[in-house]
């Protein structure tokens, strides 16, 4: 039987450990990560995340989860590296976890072993990185020894209709023969296209440009959402007349800021590695100045409504819905919802937070005791919980401002209860 081991057992590697699983291998987990370990060793998911509870039931004993690297790189055919690639507090790239993965593989990966790296990376970080660990380890890919290829993860938290099943994948290899295998690998385990690239920084770049695109067309309609406000335009009827062209248009959505570890951080990748070779990204950088602006922005609107009803945000009791990132998921990485609160403290509001998803980070017990404590809300987060809020409650609870920083609540029935309200390019 072919083995796999997964290093990184997170939102990327658990899914694709499960599906190896389910398609005959014999799978290794490898985290840091004691709790993650023990929770995955009981068919427990570690991540609030319906789609793994799930898998993670039905695959009980199916996947070996582990710290100790001894037991599995050294018995599997494939290694797969899913840790994070963050950026560090100057947004540079920061590869720490991947090097220490790909040390601990490189020291123990068998002869011959396909050795991919998922981790979302810039153009040229196999070839520059993580080929000297493998070299320092006595490994030549360029050889063929070990098969070394990139195939960037695709995994949308939360999205049920595109899963790791039916997602299609490019690979792109050291050699030619590492992209086959690599191929080779996953059209063996999803049911979509395997994209073979001609270079394994082909591949890198592909992942960047995707996450990229997304960010700079955010970056769009949050600009044309500060236009249309001071425009009196409802930019959400715009993007709906728009997107009755049936080709060359793509909606995205103005918001209160744009996080996540992906779509926030994949930019300053490519942004620093073309600095090194000499190309200076401005509109790159500009978009993320702009999408890095929404959380002071959407404070903005707060005083500007707060001043027409002689009120100040000093003192004010604000309560912020949500935390995580998105919807719909506890993920809290580069979360636009901690620079709405460390602005309005600074700006000397109370704040008060509740996230159904991160009860831990929440300072109030449920969203009622927000509403008593509250005099203004912001929507930071458009989780199901609040776009179907009772409305009536606002009232009952006399809130006098909501700002709706996902413009996903009910404009019309706010307005009637009389209560101001103003979305993000959305008066
Ligand atoms: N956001 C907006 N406006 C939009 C879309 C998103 O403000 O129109 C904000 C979200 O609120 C969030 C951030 O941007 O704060 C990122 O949202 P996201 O929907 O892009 O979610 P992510 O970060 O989970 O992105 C993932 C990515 N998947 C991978 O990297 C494999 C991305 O490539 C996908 O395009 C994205 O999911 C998706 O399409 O949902």
């Amino acid at each position: 039987m072919k083995s796999v081991t997964i290093v990184g057992l997170g939102y990327v590697g658990l899914p694709l450990a499960c599906l190896c699983a389910e398609n005959g291998f014999k799978v290794y987990g490898l985290d840091i990560d004691k709790n993650k370990i023990e929770l995955i060793n009981k068919g427990i998911s570690p991540i609030d995340d319906g789609y793994l509870i799930n898998k993670l039931k039905n695959l009980k004993n199916k996947i070996n989860a582990t710290v100790n690297a001894d037991e599995c790189i050294p018995n599997s055919n494939v290694v797969i590296i899913c840790v994070p690639t963050p950026v560090d507090k100057n947004n540079a790239p920061d590869l720490t976890a991947l090097i220490k993965a790909a040390s601990i593989v490189s020291g123990r990966i068998k002869k011959g072993a396909l050795f991919i790296v998922e981790s979302t990376i810039y153009p040229g970080t196999v070839e520059e990185v993580v080929v000297p660990v493998l070299k320092k380890h006595g490994h030549e890919p360029e050889k063929n020894d070990v098969f070394v290829a990139h195939c960037p993860e695709r995994i949308d938290p939360g999205n049920k209709k595109w899963v790791i099943e039916n997602l299609p994948r490019v690979v792109g290899g050291i050699t030619k023969e590492a992209a086959i295998k690599a191929a080779e690998f996953y059209k063996s385990i999803i049911n979509a296209d395997v994209i073979m690239l001609s270079s394994i920084k082909a591949a890198e770049a592909t992942k960047i440009m995707e996450n990229t695109f997304r960010d700079v067309n955010i970056a769009f309609v949050n600009e044309m959402a500060k236009s249309f406000d001071k425009a009196g335009i409802d930019i959400l009827e715009v993007i709906r007349g728009a997107s009755t062209k049936p080709f060359a248009f793509m909606p995205h959505y103005p918001g209160a800021g744009v996080g996540g570890h992906c779509i926030s951080v994949d930019p300053y990748y490519l942004i620093e590695k073309a600095k090194q070779l000499g190309f200076h990204h401005k509109f790159l950088l500009l978009a993320r100045e702009i999408n890095n602006s929404m959380p002071s922005y959407t404070i903005e609107l707060l005083e500007n409504e707060l001043n027409k009803i002689n009120k100040k945000i000093e003192k004010a009791k604000v309560g912020i819905l949500g935390l995580a990132y998105k919807g719909n998921v506890d993920d809290i990485r580069e979360s636009p919802s901690f620079d709405i609160i460390n602005i309005l403290k600074a700006k000397g509001a109370d704040v008060f937070v509740f996230d159904p998803h991160v009860k831990n980070g929440s300072n109030v017990r449920d969203f009622d005791e927000l509403l008593q404590r509250s005099q203004y809300l912001i929507l930071a987060t458009d989780h199901n919980e609040f776009r179907n809020i009772d409305l009536n409650k606002l009232k009952k609870h006399k809130i006098s401002v909501v700002i709706d920083g996902r413009n996903c609540l009910d404009r019309e029935k706010i307005r009637q209860m009389g209560i101001i309200y103003h979305g993000i390019g959305r008066s």
